[in-house]
């Protein structure tokens, strides 16, 4: 396919504006500095495969570096480009939608085809879509897959298209004759000529890319990124590379997908269609390599779900890393990385572990959850965890638990590991140099998500203001059926400033003398700076919940349009339906409180999907 499309590139001579929104609000502990000085490598790899297909003029607008860009008055190479792309996750909703909006201000005669892609329309491509003429904020089209279905319907548009016809009205000839309908991963609206939605077609569940190799090479995304501006519109060159790794000094690294758990909170094992996908040892380390070559990168974080998921090819890869050399120098004494794993594999790995850090691995993301595993079962406990921790940092790797607090789960507990307070305590005796904690929230695509709506989980409304979308992101008490929700609010904020404080950083400075040096004290000043801006952000909010109304959701969000699937059956990508049945069952927490007033009946959820 990309050698097909590179024959046709040339006369088509496409170009193309892909844009990460990003809604700022989102900016706090745990992912504050990471969030944008790390260029996303979703659109990365959308504007690689772009170019890679032959597709040269293609630019890339982060919103997090470019807050006032305007695609209402964007120009490339001096005409307003042929297609103009969105890649979001669900919390960056309003953003997305906002460029969107503005995109469709331009005049209908020399309007872009709009594309809108990434986690956001994954899951949900429906909620793109509406169907108010006073208020239009749909793309044209939703890809609900990776580069290669964007590829895919590519090919399919230049199939039909003349070569300097504008490219919606190819995209409408090719939906209207049936083309689009064998492309599994996209949803598109048909409508009163295009004005208004009247109902999504949605053509299936996306085919992977099992061989991660066949992508195209990340360095190639890199070279199309515009230079952070106020300006609302695109400056005449992309950014330099001597300048990227300035504003972006850590790189995104695609070395695996997919996780063999099944946490039912979580989306990524069902996404990935129960698969694990890898790159091969040898093009990790080229990528690396490359990427250090041309834009100067040394730290790379790779987007693994779980690294540690399958023993044998980790350790293809670690030890591939360790010995792979370039250029007379080798890899491992340039290249530094950072990923996610979980605590149970990492026990599996800890003989190996020193080899990985030889590999060049200084850090790993460890999804703790809850120590006593009353949440969530995945190998983890006190005891193991602790093992791990231990192990990690006598290879010299900093262990980065990640908790997730929960309803049951009190601040503080007598006599066992039961509090969010305690375990922190634990983890820090065990070792642990950073920590997460989010509060946990309804997910689109996981198991429970259904069931948190049905069950009255989820707020609708408090004191009257509405639950935002980038609200979703962990930090905020968003879904809860305690009494009480402001203290599980307050108990982050708590959890936060017990780990990071100017005692702890002071501690870590004087024990600056062990085999992770001063990263133990460098990450409690990250932290101490970071939780300034969650107190700023979600103290507020604390109030709101402790005296304001709560108005609760009952069902998921639904599509405001009808949605189908090619044959007229259900959509693949289609909202659940639910049925509601009320066991009246009034629960307690372990720590023996009474739940709140919509906790005490359970919605069992019966879906039809
Ligand atoms: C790395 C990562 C991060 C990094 C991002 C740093 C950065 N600047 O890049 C950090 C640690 C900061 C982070 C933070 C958060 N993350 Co995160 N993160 C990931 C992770 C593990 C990898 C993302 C990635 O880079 N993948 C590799 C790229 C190549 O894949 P991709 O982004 O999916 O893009 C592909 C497709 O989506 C598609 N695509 C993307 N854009 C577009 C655009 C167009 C036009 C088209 C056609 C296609 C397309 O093609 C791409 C190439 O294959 C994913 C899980 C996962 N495995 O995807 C979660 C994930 C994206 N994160 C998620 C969440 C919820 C969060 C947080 C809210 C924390 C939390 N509560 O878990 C915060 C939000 C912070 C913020 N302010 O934005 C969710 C998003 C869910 C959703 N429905 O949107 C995900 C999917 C995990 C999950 N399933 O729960 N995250
Ligand atoms: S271990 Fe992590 S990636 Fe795997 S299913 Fe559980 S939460 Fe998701």
């Amino acid at each position: 396919m990309r050698r097909r499309l590179r024959k046709v590139a040339p006369k088509h001579g496409l170009a193309t504006v892909i844009t990460c929104a990003f809604d700022h609000r989102t900016r706090m502990l745990p992912f504050i500095f990471a969030d944008t000085r790390m260029a996303p490598a979703g659109v990365r790899a959308i504007g690689s495969a772009m170019v890679d297909a032959g597709f040269e003029k293609t630019r890339i607008v982060l919103q997090q570096w470019n807050r006032h860009f305007r695609p209402s008055r964007m120009q490339l190479e001096g005409r307003i480009p042929d297609v103009f792309m969105v890649s979001s996750m669900a919390m960056h909703e309003a953003p997305c939608k906002a460029l969107i909006r503005d995109a469709r201000r331009i005049d209908p005669a020399h309007r872009p085809l709009i594309i809108a892609g990434g986690s956001y329309t994954s899951y949900e491509p429906f909620k793109a879509f509406n169907s108010d003429p006073g208020d239009p904020y749909s793309p044209d089209i939703a890809v609900t897959g990776e580069e290669f279905v964007l590829l895919n319907l590519l090919e399919v548009l230049l199939s039909v298209r003349a070569s300097t016809e504008p490219m919606r009205s190819a995209f409408r000839r090719a939906r209207d004759s049936g083309a689009l309908d064998d492309v599994p991963g996209l949803v598109y609206a048909r409508g009163d000529r295009d004005r208004v939605a009247e109902e999504l077609v949605d053509t299936g569940i996306q085919r992977l890319v099992a061989d991660l190799d066949e992508l195209p090479h990340p360095v190639l995304g890199y070279r199309l990124l515009e230079p952070p501006s106020r300006r609302a519109t695109l400056g005449p060159q992309s950014l330099p590379a001597h300048r990227v790794r300035r504003h972006s000094p850590i790189s995104s690294i695609v070395m695996t997908f997919g996780c063999k758990f099944a946490c039912p909170y979580c989306p990524i094992p069902a996404y990935n269609q129960r698969q694990f996908r890898t790159k091969s040892p040898e093009r990790i380390a080229d990528e690396m390599y490359r990427l250090g070559a041309e834009y100067g990168h040394r730290f790379f974080f790779g987007t693994d779900d779980n690294f540690f998921n399958d023993r044998k090819r980790t350790l293809d890869i670690v030890e591939t890393l360790a010995r792979a050399e370039f250029d007379g120098s080798r890899l491992r004494d340039k290249a530094r990385w950072y990923t996610e794993v979980t605590v149970h594999d990492t026990l599996k790995m800890k003989e190996h572990l020193p080899l990985v850090h030889e590999a060049g691995c200084r850090a790993l993301w460890l999804g703790v959850e809850d120590l006593t595993a009353t949440l969530i079962k995945k190998g983890q406990n006190v005891d193991k965890t602790t093992e791990v921790f231990h192990r990690l940092r006598d290879a010299g790797i900093c262990p980065m638990p990640m908790m997730m607090h929960h309803d049951a789960q009190p601040l503080y507990t007598w006599r066992n590991d039961y509090g969010l307070l305690n375990q922190i305590k634990l983890l820090r005796k065990a070792g642990a140099i950073s920590i997460q904690i989010l509060m946990l929230v309804p997910s689109a695509g996981s198991k429970w998500y259904e069931q948190t709506y049905t069950s009255g989980q989820v707020f609708d409304r408090i004191g009257g203001r509405r639950i935002e979308p980038y609200m979703h992101d962990g930090n905020y008490v968003i879904a809860s059926h305690h009494h009480r929700p402001w203290r599980k609010q307050l108990n982050l904020m708590a959890g936060y400033l017990y780990f990071y404080n100017v005692l702890w950083m002071l501690v870590a400075l004087l024990r600056r003398k062990t085999k992770l040096g001063d990263k133990p004290a460098g990450m409690q000043l990250v932290g101490i700076l970071g939780v300034t801006q969650n107190l700023r952000r979600t103290l507020g909010w604390a109030f709101r919940l402790m005296f304001g109304k709560i108005e609760r959701l009952t069902e998921p969000p639904s599509s405001q349009i009808p949605i189908r699937s090619v044959e007229g059956g259900r959509a693949s990508h289609a909202p659940p339906v639910v049925s509601l049945t009320i066991e009246p069952s009034p629960p307690r927490d372990r720590a023996g409180e009474r739940l709140g007033q919509a906790g005490q009946a359970t919605l069992a959820a019966t879906h039809r999907r």
